[in-house]
């Protein structure tokens, strides 16, 4: 079967990319973006619709328009903004989700992609190696409203038969996008101020470990799972995926290797500290590895020196 797709908040930090990969696998004429706004380059053979996923209406005549195969819906409130705006990310990251698993059921489109995050998991989940069902009590509403996104992938899956994938997804590191408003996001700007300044002020602590991972690997993770045959497929709530876990600290003495005036300080008090402190350090994939064979490829080192050769002649 031709696939058709169509992705829902296609301008953030993993939309730009994945949206970038799909278009090379699918051809440009099967891929549609789409967001709250037009994104600031656009090429002529794109193909780009403004949408609010929580305008049931406007999205339905969407679908409508460009029958698509697959959804992608992207669109989601991060850690960071959920704090300050509880109501706004509860709504957008529940009901935009139910918007599109309903309208799906109604319009017959049976493949949807909806990314999940290491946020579901809280402070009683095991720290180091977080499996995949261990206690989840996520303190944090974008936590919150993904756990409860899980449940309901879930159960459209075996309610309706929708063939919904999902992966929990670690902090994405990428240099051609930044990311906006997630608790993760120092791992991303310390490598442009380490080009730009010299020096960054992280709000994580030195000790801070988080699960994060290169974008390409996520990309590629995505897809594969995707294409994956359905039949492997144990898990239907979200996938747990590891790359790589590091520290502000390790992470800014990769750095120094390439960089090695590059100085690193820390701003107390940040809310972020406390999202972080409930997430996990490291996270175990082997649902991933054992259902449909995933493997990460980038570690610490070939990281951080993509990231910097790329902002060094790319940005
Ligand atoms: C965030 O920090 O909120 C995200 C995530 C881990 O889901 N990057």
């Amino acid at each position: 079967m031709k696939e058709r797709i169509i992705m829902i908040g296609a301008n953030g930090q993993i939309g730009s990319e994945l949206a970038a990969a799909l278009r090379q696998k699918f051809g440009s004429e099967n891929v549609i973006t789409s967001d709250i706004r037009t994104p600031q380059t656009l090429k002529d053979d794109e193909i780009f619709e403004i949408i609010n996923v929580l305008d049931k209406q406007a999205l339905k005549a969407l679908l409508e328009k460009h029958k698509p195969t697959q959804i992608y819906l992207l669109a989601a409130m991060l850690s960071a903004t959920g704090e300050q705006y509880p109501q706004k990310a509860w709504d957008l990251n529940m009901n935009g989700l139910l918007n599109v698993l309903d309208l799906a059921i109604e319009l017959g489109i049976k493949k949807i992609f909806w990314p999940s995050s290491i946020a579901v998991f809280g402070p009683h989940s095991p720290k180091q190696q977080t499996d995949q069902y261990c206690i989840m009590d996520p303190n944090s509403i974008y936590g919150i409203s993904k756990l409860a996104g899980e449940r309901l992938c879930e159960y459209y899956h075996a309610k309706y038969g929708l063939d919904i994938r999902s992966i929990r997804y670690p902090g994405i590191i990428s240099w051609k996008t930044a990311p906006g408003g997630g608790t993760t996001d120092y791992a991303v700007h310390i490598f442009f101020e380490a080009l730009k300044h010299g020096k960054y002020s992280s709000f994580l602590s030195a000790e801070t470990e988080l699960p994060m991972m290169y974008m390409p690997d996520a990309v590629r993770g995505t897809i594969e799972l995707m294409e994956a045959p359905a039949e492997k497929l144990t898990i239907r709530s979200s996938y747990n995926l590891a790359g790589i876990s590091f520290t502000p600290a390790q992470i800014a003495e990769e750095i120094k290797k390439i960089l090695p005036n590059f100085e690193l300080s820390y701003v107390e008090n940040d809310p972020r500290q406390a999202i972080a402190d409930s997430w996990p350090a490291s996270i175990d994939d082997s649902y991933a590895r054992n259902d449909w064979g995933w493997k990460p490829s980038f570690d610490l080192e070939a990281m951080t020196k993509d990231m910097i050769e790329n902002l060094k002649t790319n940005v």
